[in-house]
């Protein structure tokens, strides 16, 4: 698929996607979703890690309000169903880890694909917004499941309702990102993270993600089962044996990500 609303580029395992309808502030329209989601199906068979990212001041201001579509004909429905659900499953399952380098504003469906990211580094300046109930609307785009998952329900709640802007540095208080980085630091820094999981265990990396999201629906006892079964598939592979070779070398490991 060729690719006008994002950019795709893999140099030493890492794949960044880079949101590219700057003079929109990177709003998502129908072929952003569609390269979005083909980019990340591409970057998990090119790449180790995968960077998704904007041009310009804006990581990306969610819905485009202004492409000319009647929204109060559209069905809502049906693109969240047929173009937001698959773009965000394809972030969800992607077989690498994926780090969302949110560069400046992330609004409304922005915010929710950055949150559905597995590792979220934000420049200090950049701000989250949960904009939906501006315009009438509920959080979509996993908004509803990753906020309360990151923040609880009272924050969750809060930021729904407001809509305000939320900072980076408070975004990471919170823990709905990981870190918030100063702005000259920005750029160097989410590549030194994204070249560092590139280098990693990357089936150790998809177990983590798969048993910290199971966590939330599982009893103790069906939690331990699943770490369990993980851990053994881990313990027969090729990464794990290098993890113990190395440390007991007294070397950094060289792993394969098998
Ligand atoms: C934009 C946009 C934008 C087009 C800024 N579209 N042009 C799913 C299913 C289907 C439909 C409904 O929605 C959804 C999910 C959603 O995502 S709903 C939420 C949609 N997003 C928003 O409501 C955010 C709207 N934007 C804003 O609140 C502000 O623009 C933010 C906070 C992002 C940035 O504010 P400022 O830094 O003050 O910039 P600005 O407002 O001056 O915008 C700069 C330009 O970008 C401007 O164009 P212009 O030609 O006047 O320079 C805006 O019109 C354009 N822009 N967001 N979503």
């Amino acid at each position: 698929m060729p690719y006008g609303a994002i950019r795709y580029e893999t140099s030493d395992g890492v794949a960044v996607i880079t949101l590219a309808r700057g003079q929109v502030m990177n709003a998502l329209n129908t072929s952003m979703r569609a390269e979005i989601t083909d980019a990340l199906h591409r970057a998990g068979a090119d790449a180790r890690v995968v960077v998704l990212t904007g041009e310009g001041r804006a990581f990306c201001a969610g819905q485009d309000l202004g492409d000319g579509t009647d929204l109060a004909t559209l069905d809502l429905e049906r693109v969240l169903r047929e173009e937001y659900a698959p773009m965000l499953a394809s972030m969800h399952n992607c077989p690498v880890p994926v780090i969302a380098a949110v560069n400046g504003v992330a609004a409304g469906a922005g915010a929710n694909l950055a949150l559905a990211a597995d590792v979220v580094i934000a420049a200090e300046s950049a701000g989250f917004i949960q904009a939906f109930t501006r315009i009438g609307l509920l959080p979509d785009a996993g908004g509803t499941w990753f906020l309360p998952r990151l923040v609880g329900q009272a924050r969750a709640m809060g930021a729904a309702l407001f809509a305000e802007r939320i900072s980076a540095r408070q975004a990471a208080d919170w823990g709905m990102i990981w870190e918030a980085v100063a702005d000259v630091d920005f750029d160097h820094h989410w590549r030194a993270r994204a070249a560092e999981l590139a280098k990693g265990p990357t089936r150790a990396y998809l177990a983590v993600r798969r048993a910290m999201l199971a966590g939330a629906g599982n009893d103790l006892a069906a939690q331990l089962a699943l770490e369990a079964q993980l851990q053994g598939a881990l313990g027969i592979g090729r990464d794990f044996a290098e993890g113990i070779a190395a440390f007991h070398e007294k070397r950094p490991p060289r792993f394969e990500g098998r």
